[in-house]
């Protein structure tokens, strides 16, 4: 075409699409294979940001690229279209919730319809509407029949202001609310709540075969936070019965100095009356459930609590008397809300037996295998306990080391601790018979116990050792003369501290230093080997966990981070929860022939004063008999969380219209599950997470037809402005795509977005503005093609014709669209400075079109193509033409370039003479005289003297 008129051709072809129905996609082909290519549907927020362009024409450009493989593609799209935004709205501005929705999605879908894409408009789906929402509350009875959805009396944030419950995003991080900025508190109330944690194990290790980036897996596996771990039982003093913790760490049990509970456990209600500072303890209650948990568990470094005075636990093995404290270190819903507290190995509980003066007992020895100095086969194998004398001499920051020239070893000083012998005396000892200095002062203990394996080469034994390292100080250079026999072992030298390196012989070495740097003494958390831990003392950990469960007496157990989902929202647009409450039957299932439960018309969206949703002000609507017993019952005010609508739109995708069922088995059959699934990362962990959920449960009920509903997972990167930072109205620097593709067509900003990065690589790219303007000249120049249509291909041409269509599927197959973009650049200026036949320039229309539907579709026609480029098959590439490399050889003569010759890579020099004399216009200026010199630049130039 003459001028590239990018508004006159996209809006034909978005015309041409819509009337031959082009994208609407049948259940089956016979002869292809289904493919269901899938993006998180939006909100219905009112317009488009470049991140839905992203998103949408991004996955369009593969689902193209899928149908010309031969697929048959389902390519959908709906709206996630209940939620709050629209209800703040409603609130803010006096408008109906459906109202503002409705409009929004009218504009939405003409923004949609400029991006080129392929979807199939068909099958649209909204999940406000309640031909939707009536197989959303359907789906819900099917999981509540199934015993997987109770009311729980749950701690929700409760705004005391607004007086009404909040989601944890609309906390701020200073515990405020969002909207209102009270002081946010923590309210138990009864929530409808799905089982997601019967699915733990599964939702865990189903992830393992799936086709998804690690690192959405992990963050999944890391959100649902499996603990193996061990359910162990306190009994307490007086009738208070007993108290279960929950630990991973059983092998610690000797090390237990008290036990905490969370200022909701029960204990602590049922023991209040008769403490003696029951005040105190009614106080901290108070404060604690002003905080929010992610304060209460990472916020404060000083741990608060409070002791409960009048009530004490038995540790199961040794008997001894255990205080119990209360804390808001301790979480309620997690494990049983009850610890036992491990100071010498827990950290946290190590910082609260500091603040509290609590005893600290070690019971763990890492256990420490020197490799360059390893036990000896066959050798006696002797333990003792020993010690490390770290000995610092103040006046010049020098340290005392011993050499051992027999061994090569290079130590501080060091010893064995004899009978009952304290470790300190037996390191002053030590220190005075290696090295004779006596003026020695202890400092501080360093690291220890540890427990070491290696060879002592001097004894001739396998040695283990518990040392105990302590750090000294030299009062003055005062010192008795050493033994004779101690100086033909070893010799003493002063270093400073750069000196002190793990190269010296001690395992310990990371420990010691660790010790020295921080000027605390080294605190193990880690697994070893038992000490101080009665008949369990020398067992590893790992062996220990078991036994030392077993002789308490408890079970071994898995915890998870993961809890179970809250689904009940006290709010107005949203999905109702078809419950009927009766004083009689409980809550009560609204009879099938009955849905939709119909959301009542209102006209004031706040929440009522009591903490209710909305709903409940619609008094009417509210009142019912009970399905079961008939008498006076009340419909369930609260709608449901927004992730239950779309935790099954995928599945309602593959049969929209069903009137009868949430959707056919045969044409889930078809579809399911999802072969490819673009979203964004923020959806990694909750709706990724939910929607796995709801599929298994469908699952188990013989209702889809795959346990894993998406088979392959992307998440896709972020455009950032010009500036390199988030687009944001408050920093400036947001791009318009409205504007973008009124100034250079849509397929253009298809394609720059295609070219701006790996879509598979999730990053942070910037846009830039003249990257869209490179990219639309490409475009100019493939619009261009038809001009260059010549009657035969050259070679070169045809050449990079077939190898761009191998690249090209390649690439895009990878998600790798910018390098497959960049090989179309490369192809298209061959083309235009060369030309192209008109059967190659139709397969170049072919594969430009998954980028560049219009402009393809354009070119197609220009071309003589019959019917539509998005349904032709992608083309074959031929193999032999890859292999068969010609070049373009400059002909120069006399300096000036008077033409050029084609000719494969390794033709000789008389080859390309001949091939360039053979040529008129070179010809012309060599005449008939013998050319005076030639050079010939292998592949590149052929330069004539005459
Ligand atoms: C004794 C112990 C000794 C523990 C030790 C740890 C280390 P993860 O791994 O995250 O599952 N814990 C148990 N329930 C808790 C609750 N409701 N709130 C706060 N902390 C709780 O953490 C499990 C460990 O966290 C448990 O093992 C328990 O402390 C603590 F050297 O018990 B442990
Ligand atoms: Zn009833």
């Amino acid at each position: 075409m003459k001028q590239y008129n990018h508004s006159e051709i996209e809006k034909k072809w978005q015309q041409e699409w819509a009337s031959a129905r082009a994208f609407e996609t049948p259940d089956t082909v016979a002869g292809k294979e289904n493919s269901y290519i899938l993006f998180e549907f939006p909100y219905p927020s009112g317009n488009l940001h470049v991140g839905h362009w992203y998103a949408f024409a991004l996955t369009d450009i593969y689902a193209r690229f899928e149908r010309l493989r031969g697929k048959n593609v389902l390519f959908p799209v709906g709206f996630d279209a209940f939620g709050l935004p629209a209800e703040n709205a409603a609130i803010k501005h006096g408008l109906n919730p459906r109202t503002w929705t409705y409009q929004n999605m009218d504009s939405m879908r003409a923004q949609m319809r400029a991006m080129g894409c392929t979807f199939d408009w068909s099958r649209e789906v909204v999940t406000c509407a309640p031909e939707y929402y009536k197989w959303t509350q359907s789906l819900f009875l099917t999981l509540f029949n199934a015993g997987l959805v109770q009311k729980k009396t749950t701690t929700v944030n409760w705004d005391p202001v607004d007086k009404t419950v909040l989601a944890n995003e609309q906390v701020l991080a200073d515990g405020t609310a969002e909207r209102s900025g009270a002081l946010v508190e923590q309210k138990e109330m009864d929530q409808w709540t799905v089982s997601i944690t019967k699915y733990a194990d599964r939702l865990i290790d189903d992830l393992e075969p799936l086709d998804w980036p690690e690192a959405i897996k992990d963050s999944q596996r890391n959100w649902i936070g499996r603990s193996e771990g061990a359910k162990l039982t306190f009994t307490l003093s007086g009738s208070y019965g007993s108290l279960q913790v929950f630990t991973t760490r059983p092998d610690t049990l000797y090390g237990v100095t008290y036990l905490v509970v969370a200022p909701e456990h029960e204990l602590v209600s049922v023991a209040l009356p008769a403490l003696a500072n029951k005040d105190a303890v009614e106080a901290y209650i108070t404060a604690a459930k002003r905080k929010t948990e992610r304060d209460r568990l990472i916020g404060e470094k000083e741990k608060t609590g409070v002791l409960l005075d009048g009530v004490t636990a038995t540790h199961p093995l040794t008997g001894e008397s255990l205080p119990i404290y209360t804390a808001d270190y301790v979480l309620k819903g997690y494990g049983t809300g009850a610890i036992m507290a491990v100071p010498a190995h827990d950290e946290r509980d190590a910082a609260f037996a500091e603040a509290f003066g609590l005893p600290v007992k070690k019971v763990i020895a890492p256990r420490l295998v020197d490799d360059r100095n390893p036990h000896v086969e066959g050798k006696e194998v002797v333990t003792r306990n020993a010690v490390i004398a770290v000995v610092r001499n103040p006046e010049n920051d020098t340290y005392l080391t011993l050499h051992w020239p027999a061994q090569q070893w290079h130590t501080f000083v060091i010893g064995g601790v004899e009978g009952e012998e304290d470790s300190v005396a037996a390191a002053l000892r030590e220190i005075t018979e290696e090295t004779g200095y006596t003026d020695v002062r202890f400092v501080r203990k360093l690291v220890g116990p540890t427990r070491s394996e290696f060879f002592a080469a001097h004894k001739d034994v396998n040695r283990i050792g518990y040392f105990d390292i302590h750090l000294f100080e030299l009062g003055s250079l005062e010192q008795k003369v050493v033994a004779e026999e101690e100086v033909k072992k070893q010799t003493y030298e002063w270093v400073p501290r750069s000196a002190l390196t793990t190269a010296m012989t001690h395992t310990e070495m990371p420990f010691i230093l660790e010790s020295l740097d921080t000027g605390k003494e080294f605190f193990w958390s880690g697994e070893g080997i038992l000490v101080n831990s009665g008949e369990h003392t020398g067992l590893s950990s790992a062996e220990a966990k078991q036994r030392i469960t077993e002789a308490a007496g408890g079970e071994l157990v898995s915890t998870y981070k993961l809890r179970d989902w809250i689904v009940s929202r006290q709010r107005y647009w949203g999905c109702p929860i078809p419950i009927i409450n009766c004083p009689h039957c409980g809550p009560v299932a609204v009879p099938e022939d009955q849905l939709p439960v119909v959301l009542p018309e209102i006209d004031d969206y706040m929440p009522r004063d009591d903490g209710r949703s909305p709903l409940a002000k619609a008094t009417e609507w509210m009142q019912v008999s009970c399905p079961s017993c008939g008498g006076n019952a009340e419909r369930e005010t609260d709608t449901l969380d927004t992730f239950v609508d779309s935790s099954w739109y995928y599945l309602r995708y593959a049969d929209a219209k069903n009137e009868q069922v949430f959707a056919d088995r045969e044409k889930l059959n078809a579809w399911m599950p999802v072969n490819f699934y673009s979203g964004g990362a923020e959806h990694t962990t909750m709706h990724l997470l939910y929607a796995r959920f709801f599929n298994k449960a469908l699952f188990d009920l013989g209702l889809v037809p795959s346990a894993e509903p998406f088979t392959k997972r992307l998440n896709r990167g972020l455009i950032l402005g010009t500036d390199g930072n988030k687009m944001s109205k408050s920093k400036g620097n947001v791009i318009d795509p409205d504007t973008e593709v009124a100034r250079f067509g849509a397929d253009t900003v298809r394609s720059y977005l295609a070219f701006i990065g790996p879509y598979n690589e999730p990053g942070n790219y910037p846009w830039d503005p003249n990257g869209i303007v490179g990219v639309r000249r490409f475009l100019e120049r493939a619009a261009a093609i038809p001009e260059h249509v010549v009657v035969e291909t050259p070679a070169h041409v045809r050449q990079l014709v077939h190898q761009s269509i191998k690249k090209v599927a390649e690439d895009a197959a990878r998600f790798k669209f910018n390098t497959a973009i960049a090989q179309l650049m490369v192809l298209t200026s061959a083309i235009c400075k060369d030309g192209i036949g008109k059967d190659d320039a139709q397969l170049v229309a072919v594969i430009l079109s998954p980028f560049a539907p219009h402009l393809a579709e354009e070119l197609w026609q220009q071309l003589g193509g019959i019917s539509l480029v998005a349904h032709e098959p992608w083309p074959q590439y031929d193999a032999s033409l890859l292999e068969q490399a010609t070049v373009i050889i400059a002909v120069q003569v006399n300096g000036k370039v008077r033409g050029q010759v084609e000719a494969s890579k390794d033709a000789t020099e008389a080859d390309v003479l001949h091939a360039a004399l053979g040529q008129e216009s070179i010809q012309k200026w060599v005449g008939d005289t013998d050319p005076k010199k030639v050079i010939y630049v292998p592949g590149k130039l052929l330069s004539i003297v005459v």
